[in-house]
């Protein structure tokens, strides 16, 4: 059986969009895991794969980190249900990936943070808040997020337009059926919810409409999943 370590807030919420990654490629792949929780400050949980960040998978004899590195052991460890159907798909996937990871994270961090320090179990508050405050320059998540959403959320949308329209030509990212692209997007959004009450879409935004199909994928795994 593998064993996945993720990321854990208060109240049980996961909120590491890198770890949603590799739960939507076991989903796909239609494999089993345990799970294993890991606060900020609980990281010799995963001293055993040399890795400062989750998601860290165990799986029989191997030990495999990050989200890339998992998706692609996956499929060689597991072949059926191929996460990457051909060279072509991997190398969409490994666009999209990169996509998310600097502009998209890069634009919804700053107007979520104040949200996800206050979820972020008390034990683990002072990392972040080090952690976190040398990155943006200030303690002060709060302000911080209100000063940044003055323009952030409408700059957030707009870097996603890359992924609007590709949604309104087809219901998913990778296509007729959701992949890899689509999980690595679903992991910002999945971050986003469970963390902050913030409404990032427009209602009629193709995006709002794709990411309800993306909750309700492998039995509403993204729904079930504890919200802000
Ligand atoms: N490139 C890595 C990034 C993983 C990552 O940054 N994980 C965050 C959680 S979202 C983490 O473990 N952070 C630990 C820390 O900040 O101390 C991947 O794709 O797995």
């Amino acid at each position: 059986m593998i064993t996945l370590y993720d990321l854990v807030f208060q109240d049980d919420r996961r909120p590491s969009p890198f770890c949603w990654r590799a739960k939507f490629a076991l989903k796909h792949k239609g494999l089993a895991w345990r799970d294993e929780p890991m606060g900020f400050t609980e990281k010799q949980k995963i001293a055993f794969a040399r890795s400062q960040t989750v998601p860290v998978i165990h799986d029989g004899p191997e030990v495999v980190k990050d989200s890339w590195a998992i998706a692609r052991h996956l499929d060689e460890a597991h072949p059926d249900k191929p996460l990457f159907e051909s060279e072509a798909a991997l190398a969409n996937a490994r666009f999209m990936a990169g996509w998310v990871d600097t502009a998209v994270h890069t634009a919804l961090f700053p107007i979520i943070v104040g949200d996800l320090y206050d979820r972020v179990r008390p034990v683990d508050q002072p990392y972040f808040r080090e952690s976190r405050g040398k990155r943006l320059g200030t303690t002060d998540f709060a302000a911080f997020q209100e000063k940044a959403r003055e323009t952030g959320v409408a700059a957030f949308r707009s870097v996603l337009e890359p992924a609007r329209r590709t949604l309104r030509e087809q219901q998913f990212l990778a296509g007729r059926q959701p992949a890899y692209p689509d999980y690595a997007l679903a992991g910002a959004f999945l971050w986003a919810r469970t963390a902050s009450p913030l409404s990032l879409l427009e209602q009629d935004d193709p995006i709002h409409a794709w990411r309800e199909r993306m909750l309700d994928l492998f039995d509403g795994m993204g729904r079930k999943a504890k919200a802000a």
